[in-house]
């Protein structure tokens, strides 16, 4: 089965593990041990990193290919910063203002970025890749995800219940330097974590160079 059936692939070794520990680093002299952040890209070395991860992840991965960043956002998981999130589907897209559409719902305004929840059609197109900065393991609350489940567009409260019924999920536990991509329909969950192991993950997300819908992108490269 591929990336198109499952909504998910994951993939070893993106980045050397010693990269990994330097941008832990940096992450921590920007102060942003705690939760995170979701304007990732605001720093230069971000957006350049994402445009790396993506010349080498799209060899391997068609769909990614004619996609352009849109936006990162930092997650920091550890005892001191836990958290649990239950089933869903990632709807929200950064873009650069308000349009008035009856076809664009679910807007919303976090750290100053303006976010709307993105028509199935555009987010049918998109991908999330998240690079994994430490070992991503049973214990320290990994993403987990239902596969296929990205295919029917935006579900219902009653769909997600009846997929996470009747479906197993799956646990991503991806390498430090490897990367999880997932198109952002794809309905997943994680738990708190339980170990004294971080879990930090820098959260790019990838859309077509038009969004489309009178809609223009937060960030422009
Ligand atoms: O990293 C996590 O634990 C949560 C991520 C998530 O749910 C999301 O990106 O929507």
């Amino acid at each position: 089965m591929s990336f198109k059936d499952h909504g998910f692939a994951m993939f070893e070794n993106i980045v050397d593990k010693r990269f990994c520990d330097d941008l832990n680093a940096r992450m921590n002299g920007l102060g942003q041990e705690s939760a995170g952040s979701r304007r990732m890209l605001d720093h230069d070395w971000c957006r350049q990193l994402g445009l790396d991860v993506h010349a080498t992840l799209a060899n391997q991965l068609n769909e990614l290919s004619d996609l352009r960043v849109v936006q990162c956002t930092y997650f920091h998981k550890s005892p001191t910063s836990n958290w649990l999130v239950t089933w869903h589907q990632d709807r929200s897209v950064p873009v650069a203002s308000r349009v008035d559409s009856p076809e664009l719902t679910g807007w919303s305004t976090k750290e100053g970025m303006t976010f709307v929840h993105g028509p199935d059609e555009l987010l049918a197109q998109m991908v999330a890749v998240r690079l994994h900065l430490d070992d991503s393991l049973d214990a320290n609350g990994p993403l987990r995800v239902i596969l296929g489940s990205h295919q029917a567009g935006t579900l219902s409260n009653e769909q997600i219940e009846a997929l996470r019924q009747y479906n197993r999920d799956v646990p991503c536990l991806v390498p430090k330097g490897g990367v999880l991509a997932m198109r952002p329909l794809i309905l997943h969950a994680s738990s708190k974590s339980t170990s004294q192991n971080p879990r930090r993950v820098l959260h790019f997300l990838f859309g077509p160079e038009n969004p489309r819908f009178g809609l223009a992108w937060a960030s422009i490269s």
